[in-house]
């Protein structure tokens, strides 16, 4: 497949762009710094393909970062969101499907009794974290350096120097009093986190965690880890936090706990529940979410949370899946196909890639082995990760553009799709070893 794509009509859009949107963007990571080069501005979606504005057919695997596990445009959500706008796209008052959304989550997620719509992943974690502080009284959050749980202040914090020590501001603006209340310790290492609450004991209100972080690339828990943290929190009366907002409905309908077994107290959801539109929520154990205003006196509120099309599309978006009843299964199997390609066409190339997966959701990692933590992760030719990344846009792949970050393949890649992906990826794996 020759790489002859233009992008005139992307590029002028993108320089348009830069003059009303910081970087053009308003989101960091789709402006292409992490790999080089100009993004492509995409004018529409149909399936597992994506068209960008210059009349360039991609496969794609960005998926919105992990929405779309249906594919794009698929027409029980667009019938069910036009649907929902010819009734009035918002209230500010109670509708029947925010209630229907609610229930198929507390459906689904083994540890949701009660749940709170909200318009973001990072409103869920947010929101989820202050209910654990006014659940424990305690201030102290303890999260795993290269998690991400969205831009809340607090979050937005990174591994101080030592060992398990107060976090530092990850962004100018964040003050150090906002930081220092966040504890950060390197995924999948269990005595970091014993040391951390024999240092702080009675003073740690949640451990936070992607139970398959999704943002350092993807990197599952090691065998025990989330059971492990369990334990610890118990051992010392902790709320363990799930953030399933990749991992929801995801890798199984009950997330990564109901694929792991282990139950958190609180979960954070967004992404798949919304269809593609902006939900996110956070729910668990009754005794906690109980708390939250106006049945108790724990404050968080949204103007457009739960609002009619988004909690249409999340409707029909998961009806869709749980009606499919080999779903995760073609998942899995698809994934596994692209794994296996990617790995192979590596091979052959003599590229160093690692190609972690669990399910749908997973990533090559430019380095020898797998990465079990950030660190390790960080390692990676970043530089090769970019070249590929090009070499495989221009040649009709559209894959994330950092090496940080998951692919997603959904129920409308077919053997076809993926197989074409892998023949692409041979000769951009071959472009990128001549170019060394
Ligand atoms: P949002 O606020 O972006 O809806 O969700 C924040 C969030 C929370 N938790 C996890 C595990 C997440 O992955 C995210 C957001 N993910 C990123 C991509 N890895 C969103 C893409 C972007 O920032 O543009």
């Amino acid at each position: 497949m020759t790489a002859s794509h233009q992008h005139e009509r992307s590029d002028a859009l993108m320089e348009r762009a830069r003059r009303v949107l910081p970087g053009g963007v308003n989101s960091p990571v789709r402006a292409y710094r992490a790999v080089g080069g100009e993004p492509v501005v995409l004018a529409g979606g149909s399936g597992a393909l994506v068209t960008d504005v210059d009349g360039n057919e991609y496969i794609d695997y960005v998926a919105s970062f992990g929405p779309l596990i249906l594919g794009h445009a698929h027409p029980a959500v667009v019938g069910a969101v036009r649907d929902a706008a010819e009734r009035g796209t918002s209230f500010g008052a109670p509708t029947e499907a925010e209630t229907e959304l609610a229930e198929r989550i507390v459906e689904a997620v083994p540890s949701i009794e009660l749940v709170r719509l909200v318009n973001s992943g990072t409103e869920a974690t947010m929101s989820a974290l202050r209910l654990a502080r006014a659940a424990t009284g305690r201030d102290l959050i303890l999260k795993f350096d290269g998690c991400y749980h969205g831009h809340a202040d607090g979050l937005l914090a990174s591994a101080g120097s030592g060992v398990a020590t107060f976090a530092l501001p990850d962004s100018p603006g964040v003050p150090e009093a906002f930081a220092a209340q966040t504890l950060v310790v390197p995924f999948n290492d269990l005595d970091a986190v014993e040391r951390t609450f024999a240092a702080h004991a009675g003073a740690i209100a949640c451990v936070i965690v992607e139970p398959v972080a999704g943002n350092m690339g993807l990197i599952p828990a090691a065998d025990g880890y989330l059971a492990g943290l369990r334990d610890i929190c118990d051992r010392h009366d902790a709320l363990l936090l799930f953030d399933e907002v990749i991992t929801g409905f995801r890798v199984a309908p009950g997330g990564a706990q109901q694929h792991f077994e282990v139950t958190p107290d609180l979960t954070a959801l967004g992404k798949v529940i919304g269809g593609g539109l902006p939900v996110g929520a956070y729910g668990g154990r009754l005794d906690l979410m109980e708390r939250m205003a106006p049945q108790g006196d724990v404050y968080q509120a949204g103007t457009l949370s739960g609002n009619p099309l988004a909690t249409a599309a999340g409707i029909a978006a998961l009806d869709t899946l749980a009606a499919d009843e080999g779903a995760y299964a073609r998942l899995d199997e698809l994934g596994a196909r692209l794994q296996e390609g990617l790995a192979g066409a590596a091979a052959d190339a003599g590229i160093a890639l690692s190609v972690s997966r669990i399910g749908s959701a997973l990533t090559p990692f430019f380095r020898d082995g797998l990465p079990g933590d950030y660190a390790a992760a960080r390692e990676c030719d970043l530089d090769a990760f970019g070249r590929f990344h090009r070499a495989m846009l221009e040649r009709g792949v559209l894959a994330p553009p950092s090496q940080f970050e998951t692919w997603f393949v959904s129920l409308a890649h077919d053997e076809d799709l993926i197989d074409r992906t892998v023949a692409v990826a041979a000769e951009a794996l071959a472009e990128v070893a001549a170019s060394g």
